[in-house]
């Protein structure tokens, strides 16, 4: 076996000089610099937003990688090896076309850090296993229940990708690790998977994947549903017989895509008695052989609603097969509270529960958490349209909501979709939607922050949109006194 220091100086040596072209000074770009920096790289980045757009993210950046800003010419892509692309980055912009053109690699962030990951475990001897989740909804609460479950299961479980922490950094942290000498025991990884990231995935190569749903997302990205779910379907590619995947038995389109997975795969249900987990009435049962398993009443799972059911289920099945017990996953079940920005309880103000949604960023995703109330909603919506189909929402809308909110770019395009059965208040900010709200709200009703839209019109992200959303709300609380 070789010297831990040595494994670092066999994969920085594949590295040594390779130039590097990354596109995006967000999360994933700052993690590719600095694991090509530590891999001594030559490596440039740019961002098409102005440098002062950029806070933080440009102060992380190592420095010897050259940065550009303001500015994407495609001559930036001349005289490299490979092009690292970030995952809000399309690939039919300039000058990816122009990289593609030159025969230079094109890669995704993922993409990169998995291999030096991999290469990592091999030469180091260390066990590393993967548990990838993709789907339209509800994947950074099933991986963070599955993290969860790995962690209470005694493994040294790590929780990457799409939730927020690059997978680049887990393969910084491990790679200082072996160039200190530090001994590296098996270690879980646990990634969320967006299509973004897996349209660019190559090599990729995991133990037990897992789709949760697929439904209308996305669409100024993708010309059309089939590009979507095609990019979904990518997740089972590295996969072999000896793989596992957990799929929604319930939902047609995961179905659908999973028809040429190889991997063995395994299925979640509320409607029939799968191989894998189900639920009948209220009980919860695992089916991995032939013996049924019971693991927890529904009712006794924390986080509420149908869809939350199904996180839970797919979590759960994921994690028993990977030999966490069954009863340390029904506790991490009987527990776990939910994320922040899903259907999160900020206050209640003269009777009227606010709940911040700001992750309700598409339209299945509203839909989803309006059918969590029985009724008595107000509805706050809008932001910057993903091609949306907002027509969808209109029987959740008849059946449930008694007001509607819209703020944002959106805002003209939601009401017209809506207004034979409502007719919505205009909000100029997100201040004025809440105080709208609020005003339209009975005790006993609630205030629902829910945009079906993403947030880069108005805010950074999702969680800055969901975290000024709760100052306002607590703004309001603190100044009645409640
Ligand atoms: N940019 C360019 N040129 C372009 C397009 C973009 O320079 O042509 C720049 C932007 O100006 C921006 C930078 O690229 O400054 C950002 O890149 P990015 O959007 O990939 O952002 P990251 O910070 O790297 O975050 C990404 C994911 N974002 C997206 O996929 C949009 C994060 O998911 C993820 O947490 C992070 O990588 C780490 O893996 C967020 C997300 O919204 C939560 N995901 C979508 C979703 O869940 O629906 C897919």
């Amino acid at each position: 076996m070789q010297t831990l220091f040595n494994v670092y100086k066999e994969i920085a040596d594949s590295y040594k000089g390779k130039r590097f072209h990354i596109i995006g000074i967000g999360r994933s770009g700052v993690g590719s610099a600095r694991l090509l920096d530590i891999l001594g790289a030559d490596v440039n980045i740019s961002d098409n937003r102005d440098a002062d757009m950029l806070g933080q993210y440009l102060q992380d950046i190592p420095e010897n990688v050259r940065t550009f800003t303001g500015m994407q010419d495609s001559s930036l892509v001349d005289n490299i090896d490979c092009l690292v692309l970030s995952p809000g980055v399309p690939r039919d912009i300039d000058i990816v076309k122009r990289a593609l053109e030159s025969s230079v690699d094109v890669i995704g962030e993922v993409e990169l850090a998995f291999s030096v990951l991999k290469n990592l475990s091999v030469l180091c001897g260390f066990d590393l296993r993967w548990y990838g989740v993709t789907g339209t909804n509800g994947k950074s609460t099933t991986v963070t229940l599955l993290y969860e479950m790995l962690k209470a299961g005694g493994y040294n479980a790590s929780l990457t990708g799409n939730i927020g922490y690059p997978l680049s950094e887990k393969a910084v942290e491990l790679l200082i690790a072996a160039k200190n000498g530090l001994e590296i025991g098996r270690t879980d990884i646990v990634l969320e998977l967006s299509s973004f990231q897996l349209e660019l995935i190559r090599e990729l190569k995991l133990n037990i994947s897992s789709v949760l749903n697929i439904t209308e997302d996305h669409l100024d990205r993708y010309e059309d549903m089939t590009r979507y779910a095609d990019a979904k379907s990518r997740i089972f590619n590295g996969q072999g017989d000896l793989d596992m995947a957990v799929i929604n038995a319930d939902d047609e389109m995961s179905m659908e895509i999973s028809e040429n997975c190889k991997a063995d795969k395994y299925f979640v249900s509320t409607r029939s008695k799968v191989k894998g987990i189900f639920a009948m009435g209220d009980v919860v049962s695992l089916k991995v052989n032939d013996n049924i398993e019971n693991l927890c009443l529904a009712s006794e799972i924390r986080t509420k609603g149908i869809h939350n059911l199904y996180n839970s289920m797919t979590a759960a099945l994921i994690a028993y097969l990977a030999g966490v017990s069954q009863g340390i996953i029904a506790s991490v079940l009987k527990e776990f509270p939910g994320l922040e920005h899903r259907l999160e309880t900020v206050a209640i103000i003269d009777g009227v529960t606010v709940y911040n949604d700001s992750k309700g960023t598409n339209v299945g995703a509203v839909i989803k958490s309006l059918e969590s109330f029985e009724g008595g909603i107000i509805l706050i919506a809008g932001g910057r349209d993903k091609n949306g189909d907002f027509g969808s929402l209109v029987p959740y809308i008849k059946n449930r909501v008694k007001g509607l909110v819209l703020i944002g770019e959106a805002a003209e395009k939601i009401k017209k979709a809506v207004i034979d059965v409502i007719d919505p208040q205009m909000a100029g900010s997100l201040k004025d939607a809440v105080e709208i709200a609020l005003s339209m709200a009975g005790r006993g009703d609630t205030v629902l922050f829910s945009p079906a839209c993403a947030s880069f019109d108005m805010f950074i992200d999702y969680e800055d949109r969901g975290r000024q959303f709760k100052q306002i709300v607590r703004d309001i609380s603190g100044s009645m006194g409640q």
